[in-house]
């Protein structure tokens, strides 16, 4: 990945939508309307992101509430969109799924009245443009190689900082710029909350953030208050920064059709990562091993120490709304268990 310092990325050459473009009634052209949300990639002609995002926008009024022009929303998620790269996880369809999820989130009971307009608008965008651009390599990779990006971000989030980069460079057009009509000070308020909210997308940050998650909540409940308010900045963007990190991490709480096919994804661009170190001389992440329990083994441990803390601090808050959500999980997690045990029998039998 060739990278000079002044030029953050090269926008490709995507269709712009100018005010004459007819609009297409969900976002993008289709003959079959109603199945395009069960079969979202095929029939949206490739496009989910832009399907499942112009819907969300529509949904929630946030076209007319931001004024925001239908053509320049549909050419920014256009070149979005065509900005993801074809990896095996971190592509559109990754970027469609944690914006889906957070649209879900956003309307859960316990904090469904509690964040303004504005904060949503941000929670949406950060949502669907958390991982733009993300190249299936993982953080400590690009750092060991001395990457471009990593030398331009001196080491810290380097996915992050470029993910959320990439979202605003390519703002830059007047064609794509969906926030022309906000206010300068509304811009960098929104600026503001999306930064933050994709920054904290990095799992190196997650300790923390789920620390100060709970301190909260503690604090709250030891005001007596049954309902959440949340006075500060801080606070506000505290539970925004957990609720995408909550979005980020919610394929495997979902059921296991579809949190099989993302795990599989997952492991597929993690072994490509273990080839490439193999291939550079270098220690192979124990994630990206091609070993036939790397699978079970790692996502056990990533449920038990990052998953399960996360979604159970998130069920406290929403009570009892991510009930099924932890349910899910457990089972997801046993499934591993199960997996791993047959793994482990089979080698002892044949050894
Ligand atoms: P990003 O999607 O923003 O990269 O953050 C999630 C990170 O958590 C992934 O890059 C990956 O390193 C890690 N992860 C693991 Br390990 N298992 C995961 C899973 N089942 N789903 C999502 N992320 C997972
Ligand atoms: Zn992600």
């Amino acid at each position: 990945m060739r990278l000079i310092m002044a030029q953050i990325y090269n926008v490709p050459t995507t269709k712009t939508f100018s005010e004459e473009t007819p609009i297409p009634e969900l976002g993008v052209e289709t003959p079959q309307p109603e199945e395009l949300r069960v079969e979202l990639n095929p029939i949206s002609g490739e496009r989910p992101l832009t399907a499942i995002t112009y819907r969300i926008f529509q949904e929630r009024d946030l076209i007319r509430t931001f004024s925001i022009e239908p053509h320049k929303l549909l050419s920014y998620l256009f070149a979005l969109e065509d900005s993801y790269q074809q990896v095996p996880y971190h592509n559109k369809l990754h970027g469609a799924d944690v914006c889906q999820s957070m649209h879900v989130l956003l309307n859960s009971s316990g904090i469904k009245d509690v964040f303004n307009e504005f904060e949503i608008l941000a929670a949406i965008f950060a949502a669907v443009v958390h991982d733009v651009h993300h190249s299936g390599l993982t953080n400590p990779f690009l750092i060991k190689t001395k990457n471009d990006l990593a030398i331009l971000y001196n080491n810290e989030s380097v996915l992050e900082n470029h993910h959320v980069a990439v979202a605003f460079k390519l703002l830059q057009a007047d064609e794509r710029n969906i926030f022309s009509n906000l206010s300068a000070e509304q811009m960098e308020t929104l600026r503001k909350r999306v930064v933050d909210m994709v920054l904290a997308t990095d799992m190196a940050k997650h300790k923390t953030l789920l620390a100060d998650f709970q301190n909260l909540l503690e604090a709250k409940k030891m005001s007596g208050n049954d309902y959440l308010t949340l006075e500060s900045y801080d606070d506000r963007i505290l539970v925004l920064k957990n609720l995408i990190h909550c979005a980020d991490l919610s394929n495997m709480t979902k059921p296991l059709d579809t949190y099989s096919k993302w795990i599989d994804r997952l492991m597929v661009e993690f072994w490509k990562q273990g080839d490439a170190e193999r291939d550079l001389g270098l220690d192979i992440s124990p994630m990206c091993v091609r070993s036939p329990t790397t699978k079970d083994k790692h996502q056990i441990g990533f449920i038990n120490s990052f998953v399960h803390p996360l979604w159970e601090t998130w069920g406290s808050l929403v009570y009892p709304d991510a009930n099924t959500i932890l349910e899910t999980l457990a089972q997801n997690r046993e499934w591993h268990e199960a997996s791993l045990a047959a793994l482990t029998s089979s080698t002892t039998d044949n050894s």
